[in-house]
Formats: structure tokens, sequence, C-alpha cells
């Protein structure tokens, strides 16, 4: 049999989600997701990095109970020395400190209609930290990775059943990725050691890929000679057309801009009020494909190019103004990005089997009073 079709039987049996799409209400195990999963407030766009506590959360199973004493991180397969590091070792390597800007590939997914069941993100699956730790190639060098290796496997201390298969949150990334130096084994989170929630004691952040790419809670690193088949790569995160449809993997981040909605909101809709007179619109815009390279207001249909500040860091988002001067009635705010590759935001959804990517521009209603 070959590998597409075992692909495809997979995945037809084994749902990557709960349920199929639909045209209801949210369902009692949605809220519960989204109660455990939070989102980033978009008043937090103002920051360059996300205060503690405010940059979104995605775990799948439960936060793992971890003893720093006991943890070690277990490095074999394709290389020619098997390493166990403790964290304190860890600690003593080179370090690096960047600024990445994490999403959820499923952010966007409850606009979607019908609604795949999942994690139903609106728009603010986002965060941006400051992370530090030793870069995976300086540690992959330690161990000596031989030549036949393909990929790496990273595989989480968390296990949970999804889909009705059992499993460590595990994901892979090509060898040549793993290699570039600014993909780190992050011990720090804006300059304090990893919250539980965020992967303690230690993560993997690979700059520019969608968030799943990124394992919390890393018990092993494994060289590989062939492509990965886990569930979190071969069943889920991949956009595909319908259950039966094997599909592309998600990998790199489509570029996407969120707005800080202006004023004040209405507590239960969350509508803004604001009043009329000059007032400056921002937000922020990134991509993990290129650079952003222009992000385009639209106010009542008519596009304002913003003004653009200056990179953070390749991978951190990119803060962006517009003045604007608000005249009494209802109107309709739309940021819509443009990065190095040329690709732009959607005006409206394009639709795929998990809600993956949905990189959808944002609409904001206001009324100026
Ligand atoms: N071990 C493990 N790593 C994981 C996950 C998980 O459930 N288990 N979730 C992934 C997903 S889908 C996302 S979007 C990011 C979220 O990282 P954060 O919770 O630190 O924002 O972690 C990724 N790493
Ligand atoms: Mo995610």
């Amino acid at each position: 049999m070959s590998k597409l079709i075992y692909r495809r039987r997979q995945s037809a049996r084994h749902r990557p989600h709960s349920g199929e799409p639909t045209y209801e209400a949210l369902t009692p195990e949605e809220l519960q997701l989204a109660a455990r999963n939070h989102a980033m407030p978009l008043e937090a766009l103002r920051e360059d990095i996300t205060p503690p506590g405010l940059h979104y959360i995605l775990t799948h199973f439960d936060i793992p109970h971890v003893d720093p004493g006991a943890w070690h991180l277990r490095i074999g397969g394709a290389v020619e020395r098997a390493l166990e590091l403790s964290l304190a070792a860890l600690k003593k390597d080179p370090a690096i400190s960047l600024p990445v800007t994490l999403e959820c590939a499923g952010n966007g997914r409850s606009l979607l209609k019908p609604r795949p069941l999942s994690q139903p993100w609106t728009l603010e699956a986002v965060g941006t930290a400051l992370w530090t730790g030793v870069p995976l190639a300086y540690v992959l060098a330690q161990a000596g990775v031989e030549p036949e290796a393909v990929e790496v496997v990273f595989t989480g201390l968390d296990e949970g059943i999804q889909a009705g298969i059992r499993h460590q949150y595990a994901r892979s990334l090509p060898i040549a990725e793993a290699m570039r130096g600014d993909v780190v084994l992050a011990y720090k989170m804006n300059g304090s050691e990893l919250p539980p929630q965020h992967g303690y004691p230690l993560r993997l952040v690979v700059p520019g890929w969608y968030g799943m790419t990124s394992v919390k809670w890393l018990q092993s690193i494994q060289v590989v000679t062939r492509p990965f088949h886990g569930f979190q790569q071969e069943v889920a995160y991949r956009y595909q057309h319908n259950a039966d449809d094997a599909g592309t993997p998600v990998s790199r981040i489509r570029v996407r801009s969120l707005m800080i909605p202006p004023g004040i909101p209405d507590f239960y809709t969350r509508r803004r009020v604001l009043p009329r007179g000059p007032v400056t619109l921002r937000g922020r815009a990134w991509s993990g494909e290129g650079a952003v390279t222009g992000v385009n207001v639209g106010i009542d249909g008519k596009w304002i190019p913003a003004q653009l500040d200056t990179p953070a860091g390749a991978f951190a988002w990119r803060g962006w103004s517009v003045p604007w001067v608000a005249d009494a009635g209802e109107h309709e705010l739309i940021c819509r990005a443009t990065d190095a590759t040329g690709a732009i935001q959607p005006l409206e959804q394009h639709w795929n089997y998990q809600g993956m990517g949905n990189n959808v521009v944002q609409r904001v209603k206001v009324t100026v009073e």
C-alpha cells in the first residue's frame, strides 16, 4: 500500500477533531476547550512583547507536572553521541534571546462557515515573547548529526487521546529547518523561567512556523532518517478539502495583521464606541513566509497605507499606525497586510476541513458619537 493511500485511510478513519464541521451554535466541548485555551486580548497589541499571562495558550492534553531536578532531555537517533542533558547543563551552554511571534494554526477557525469543530478561536490566538535558550543547532552539533538524517522529532511529556489515537504530543522538523541558527530550546520566556502552561522546563521555539511546531515540555529529540508519521504530523495540522483528503502539511505562518480596536467596548457585544475627531489606529502585522512589507487600512471601503514601525526581529510582529478623523456614524475598519513574497490577506474566508491558516482580514465595527 502506498504511503498516500495509507494516509488517506488513516485520516478518513480518525477524524483529526472531535466532530464534523457545523453551522450550529457552539458546542459544550468547544466551550470547554475555549475555557482552557485562552486568546490574547487585542489591547495587548500595544506592547512589543506580550506581558506575562496575556500570551495565548494552546494545550491539547494536560499540563504535565515536572520535577526539574529529575528532568532530563534525551537526544538520540541518527547521531554520533546520544546525550542526556539536565536543565542545569543546558543553562551552561551559550544562550540566545530573540523576540518571536507565535500564532496557532487554528486562529480564525470559528469565523469559517461551516465551523470546523475544535478549539473555536476568533482572531487572537497570537502573542510575542522574548524567548531565551540554547540554539537547537548547538545541541545537535554536540550530538553529531549523521549524514542520512532527514528530520528531527520533538516529543513532549504530555500524553492524551485525539481522534481515538493515544499518543504523546510530537512533531518533526526537516533537518534544514532544525539547523537554522534561530531555532531555540527555550528555558526562559520574557526573562523568567517558563510558566507551566508555556512548556516548563524546556520548549522548542521555531520562528516563522505556526505554533504546533514549537513543542512544549520537551522530553526527547530524535534525529530520524525517514519522515515522521506521528498523529500531529500526519493527521492533524493539514490543509484538507474534506475528511478523506490527505491534504498538505501546515507549516509557516501566513501573513496577518490585527488592529487594537479603538474607543471603548460594549460589554456583551464588544462593539466599539468612540468620540468623533482625530484618532490613531494602531496594530501589528506578521508573516512567517517573509518580512511584512505593507499594511492597508480600509475605512468604509477606502484603503489607506499604514506607516510601519521598525521591525523588532525577523519573526516578531511589526507595529503599524494610521491617523483617522472619525465622523459621526457607523463605520467598518479593516486591516490587510502584505509580505515580501507578495502574499496578501484574503478579504473572504478560504475554507478547509480542519480550519487551519485562516488569515482573513479583521473587521472592526465602530459607532462614532
Ligand atoms: N507538548 C506540546 N507542545 C505543544 C502543544 C501541546 O499541546 N503539547 N500545543 C502546540 C500548539 S497547537 C501551539 S499553537 C503552541 C502554543 O504555545 P503556547 O501555549 O505557549 O502559546 O504550542 C504547541 N506545542
Ligand atoms: Mo495551535
